[in-house]
């Protein structure tokens, strides 16, 4: 239990406490949570995109101390959404966390096209399918605290049953997808197993399964900080005018002619662009931001 002085959502998963009281962790056995340390990075995630309003200020810390970021994107059922991943980079940015793309379902779909939209950004990713040997997924979770995002019914707690024979997470059903149904409904930790063939000195890592989340609140992040997680963009916005605020308005805006030289794909620049709209209060993070002719668009 959490001493009361602490506070009703001060501890999160991922947080390192202190305890007192009986630690043995016998059945029965009560200990108090006195203390939480310091934490390495948090990772938040607001309701909404417009901070101008209560409901957008409203933050919550996702997971405490992760190091990676796992973005959990199935190529089908539900289809992938680039816009939903874009905001996830930001997020992984923004907290200084290592993003890894996890396309799952690929027994489904082809990868090409999202893999396509990152080329200029070298995205570590893993393909997953439901007989795929997980070794290379093992190698980069390894020594980590790794946290999966993504959205309802993408494969996350069938991933981590796979990773952990024991968790036993509860796996929905594709049909319930869309529902607004959530199979998993609280954040949980696992300790990963450790492998034959990897050194015993070998951390094998902890990975956090998530429940599904709608969309990727981003109104606790900075406008300038909402560009860095476009890192193929970054760049351009050296030949800015001063204030620049690189919205499609801005008539010398940096950016029109980076992407018209080739230099960056132009769907990326119409995502930063409906980001930074959407901050502002003009777009609803809840609804799909479909961009007509790109099916991927959606958020
Ligand atoms: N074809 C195929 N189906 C998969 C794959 N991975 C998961 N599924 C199916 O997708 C459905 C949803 O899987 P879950 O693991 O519950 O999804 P989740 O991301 O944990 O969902 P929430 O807990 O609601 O966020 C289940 O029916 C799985 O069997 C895969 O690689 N290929
Ligand atoms: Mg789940």
């Amino acid at each position: 239990m959490r001493a009361r002085e602490l506070g009703r959502k001060s501890v999160v998963v991922g947080d390192r406490v202190g305890l007192v009281g009986d630690t043995s962790g016998a059945p029965g056995a009560l200990a108090r949570i006195v203390r939480i340390a310091e934490r390495r990075s948090v990772l938040r995630r607001t309701a909404e995109d417009d901070a101008t309003t209560a409901e957008g200020r409203l933050e919550r810390v996702v997971v405490a101390n992760a190091d990676q970021l796992v973005i959990v994107s199935a190529l089908a059922d539900p289809p992938p959404r680039t816009g939903f991943i874009d905001r996830c980079l930001v997020a992984a940015y923004d907290a200084d966390i290592e993003p890894l793309l996890c396309l799952t379902k690929a027994d489904l779909a082809g990868p090409e096209a999202v893999l396509g939209y990152y080329t200029e950004l070298e995205l570590p990713y893993v393909l997953i399918r439901p007989d795929s040997d997980l070794a290379a997924l093992r190698a980069l979770l390894a020594g980590r605290i790794s946290v999966m995002v993504g959205h309802s019914g993408v494969g996350k707690s069938t991933l981590v049953n796979r990773l952990v024979p024991a968790a036993d997470r509860a796996v929905g059903t594709v049909s319930a997808i869309g529902r607004g149904r959530h199979t998993s409904t609280s954040a949980v930790a696992l300790r990963l197993p450790p492998q034959p063939d990897s050194g015993t000195d070998q951390d094998p890592g902890w990975i956090i399964d998530t429940p599904g989340v709608r969309s990727f609140g981003l109104a606790h992040v900075s406008a300038e900080s909402l560009l860095h997680g476009f890192s193929d963009l970054v760049e351009a916005t050296v030949d800015c005018p001063a204030n620049c605020q690189h919205t499609a308005d801005e008539a010398d805006c940096a950016l029109d002619a980076w992407v018209a030289a080739g230099k960056a794909d132009p769907r990326r620049l119409a995502s930063y662009r409906r980001l930074l709209a959407s901050r502002s209060g003009e777009g609803d993070p809840r609804e799909p931001e479909r961009n007509p002719g790109d099916p991927l668009a959606g958020s």
